[in-house]
């Protein structure tokens, strides 16, 4: 299967080059500026909510789209109908060009500039952001050429900065100290790959925001974030085979090349889950536990029961909408072993049904270290 796999990557890559040749870099964005918000440490924290669109999905009856969706199978993935599957968006707009990146949000608007969510059948199902350099500086700590990196066509690497699923967590990475940020240079460049789902017959025009928190390139005082993705699925698209009963997901275990605190920590698992314990050295450092319904945003119209028409099982208790997140929970050091394991019950909570199938399920973890 490895072997098979490979082929079609470099298939699925050549596909890519003609695909990203055609695709303008970020259009159609839209940005606003807040005031600058409350922050410790040196310098001013600036807000910017930075729109990403317009993205496509198709009807739910309508089949996936995207460059990869017709070699979802083989990639290990599911892509059913009404999703936008894996689609890479490279070199997108960038909140700032000489920066410390201390936070990020994702979020979904429809058209209309509503948030878009369950309760009107739209899933920011997951998003990617990788960040490039042509001169090769920016290197993911545990996938140096996977999946992502091919799809975006950055042949010189990209690190993944974050990723968000359906549930939205707010990322912080101050630090105790506020002086910690992702340092984002000049020749840096953002690029997306968003999965999104459509429960509505009709098609639908949508758009993905990332707010930011930044402060300036040159604020004194300011050490670098290295982000650390830990995933069941290694380089690949994330996605496992949902099982059935009361399960565990690991992912493949990462060893610290580096040293210095652990500023941020949470996971991302599917609808199922009750928590993802994200551990060093066989030790808890974060249980990143899943809340489901907390707001009428994560509940389908009409309690979401699936009458055979392709819906996602029983919703009715909502689908997740927060993974808690664990902030400076002590230091790395090289050599240290990190691991996580998603936790899966669907006597708990029901798993997500798509056309009569049982939805393929995610664990992944972010780790956050300071430099
Ligand atoms: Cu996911």
């Amino acid at each position: 299967m490895r072997n098979r796999k490979a082929h079609y990557l470099l298939a699925v890559a050549a596909l890519l080059m003609v695909s990203v040749a055609c695709r303008p870099g970020g259009g159609g964005t839209t940005t606003t500026t807040r005031p600058p918000g409350g922050g410790g440490g040196g310098g001013v924290v600036q807000t910017k909510t930075v729109r990403y669109g317009p993205l496509q999905v198709p009807g739910k009856n309508q089949p996936a789209i995207g460059p990869y969706a017709a070699f979802a199978a083989i990639l290990g993935g599911q892509a059913g109908p009404g999703t936008a599957w894996n689609v890479p968006r490279p070199n997108v707009e960038k909140p700032c060009q000489d920066c410390y990146i201390t936070g990020i949000q994702a979020n979904l608007k429809t058209a209309s500039n509503q948030t878009a969510n369950v309760v009107n059948g739209l899933w920011l199902h997951h998003m990617v952001l990788l960040v490039s350099n042509p001169n090769g500086s920016r290197q993911d700590a545990t996938c140096r050429s996977g999946l992502q990196q091919v799809a975006i066509g950055a042949s010189a690497g990209a690190e993944r900065l974050f990723a968000s699923g359906n549930e939205r967590t707010k990322l912080d990475v101050s630090g105790a100290s506020t002086n910690y940020g992702y340092k984002v240079n000049t020749g840096d460049r953002f690029n997306l790959v968003y999965e999104l789902m459509n429960d509505n017959v009709a098609a639908q025009q949508v758009y993905m925001e990332l707010t930011y928190n930044f402060k300036a390139g040159t604020t004194p005082g300011m050490r670098n974030v290295k982000p650390v993705w830990l995933d069941a699925n290694g380089c690949g698209v994330s996605e496992v085979a949902a099982r059935t009963g009361a399960y565990q997901v690991n992912t493949a275990v990462w060893t610290s090349g580096v040293a210095g605190p652990i500023l941020g920590t949470g996971g991302h698992a599917h609808d199922g889950a009750t928590n993802v314990l994200i551990k060093k050295n066989g030790q808890p450092i974060c249980d990143s536990v899943a809340k489901y319904g907390e707001t009428p945003d994560y509940i389908p119209p009409g309690g979401g029961m699936d009458h055979g028409d392709g819906g996602h099982g029983d919703m009715s208790m909502g689908s997740i909408s927060s993974f808690s997140v664990c902030y400076n929970v002590g230091q790395a050091a090289v050599g240290d072993r990190f691991q996580a394991t998603s936790f899966y019950d669907d006597s708990k909570h029901p798993q997500m049904v798509h056309n009569g199938t049982l939805h393929s399920v995610m664990s992944i973890a972010l780790v956050y270290i300071g430099q």
